[in-house]
């Protein structure tokens, strides 16, 4: 699919990505201090670095789109409608949180939001998204579902079946691929045939394309041309966007498989810092409004963890209830 240059205008729309972009950075931080001092235990996947491609994929959605993604997922829940205290109670498996305290990191879900999950079985959510996407097509919806999941996800069976039956079928999904150019350590490129990930559309004849994953712009725009085709054609996209991420695959990994020369190198192209450059240049802020709007986030993070520190646990007999559909 043909890319065009970005071209959004909107100062209000380009404020709020800086600001939501950032805002997923500190959260993250936050989330990682907290464990790191016991606030909590269990697995917990940081989203630090890839924050362009959730905020360029989901300012393009409408509130009664689906999301579904993996466990790395605390910042797409939020830019779907969780609050962000919600999401950080979650995390303390508190019962204020999300899923009521039952779900952890690797859980977040709402109903309400449709926001889907959160799934800790690496490549689960893509079988699941490609049933969201029948039942939109047999409800006759205007809606999409998007689909996340990473570089690893896509050498697993489910994810041939579910793109197949998505593409004879004509479902709705978006399906995009966080390539960040690992699994938990191990270099994509030596477990996977191909160059591109894009490619791997091919062998279902499905529209396919892939974007800069570091630049904001470059995945709202592309993305917002690939959802109107989506809803008009009703037909399946596999998009690969490309990314990295800045920490090891969860908090107990030191990254030892990668070069700090690799990490740097990304980091000179860090999403927050080339977008605050855009701001600049169109005169939307100075390096003053960036200070305030960094303290200002800093702040509502610590509100949130606060909140989440002082929650109430969860009663034990909440173990017994949501166990089976009612
Ligand atoms: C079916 C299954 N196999 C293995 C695992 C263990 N595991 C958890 S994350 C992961 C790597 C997945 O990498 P990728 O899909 O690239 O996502 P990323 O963590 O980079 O976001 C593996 C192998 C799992 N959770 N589920
Ligand atoms: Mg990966």
């Amino acid at each position: 699919m043909a890319k065009k240059k970005a071209e959004t205008s909107d100062p209000e729309l380009l404020i709020s990505m800086y600001k939501d972009m950032l805002l997923y950075r500190r959260f993250e931080e936050a989330a990682n201090r907290a464990y790191n001092k016991g606030k909590f235990a269990g697995f917990c996947h940081l989203h630090i670095g890839q924050e362009a491609v959730c905020v360029g994929v989901q300012k393009n959605l409408i509130d009664t789109d689906y999301v579904i993604s993996g466990y790395r997922s605390h910042t797409q829940s939020i830019a779907k409608g969780i609050e962000p205290k919600k999401v950080m109670a979650e995390l303390f498996g508190k019962a204020t949180g999300c899923t009521l305290g039952k779900g952890g990191s690797m859980h977040m879900f709402s109903k309400e939001k449709r926001f889907l999950g959160g799934h800790g079985i690496v490549g689960g959510q893509i079988a699941l998204a490609t049933g969201v996407g029948f039942k939109i097509r047999y409800d006759k919806e205007n809606d999409i579902c998007v689909c996340y999941f990473g570089d690893g996800a896509i050498n697993q069976g489910q994810f041939y079946e579910s793109l197949n039956m998505a593409a004879t079928w004509d479902l709705p999904v978006l399906y995009v691929i966080e390539n960040n150019g690992y699994g938990m350590g191990t270099d994509i490129r030596r477990v996977t045939s191909v160059d591109h990930l894009w490619k791997r559309a091919l062998a279902f004849d499905m529209d396919h394309s892939d974007v800069d994953g570091m630049n904001v712009m470059a995945v709202y725009d592309h993305v917002g041309e690939v959802i109107k085709k989506i809803r008009k054609t009703k037909r399946p996209h596999l998009l690969e966007a490309l990314t990295y991420r800045y920490r090891g695959h969860s908090v107990s990994d030191p990254a030892t498989y990668r070069t700090k020369e690799e990490l740097q190198s990304y980091q000179e192209k860090d999403p927050i810092t080339t977008h605050a450059k855009l701001l600049k240049k169109l005169k939307l802020v100075n390096d003053a409004t960036l200070d305030e709007w960094n303290k200002e986030i800093k702040a509502q993070v610590k509100e949130y963890e606060k909140w989440a520190d002082e929650s109430p646990e969860p009663e034990p007999e909440l173990a017994y209830q949501h166990v089976y559909a009612e």
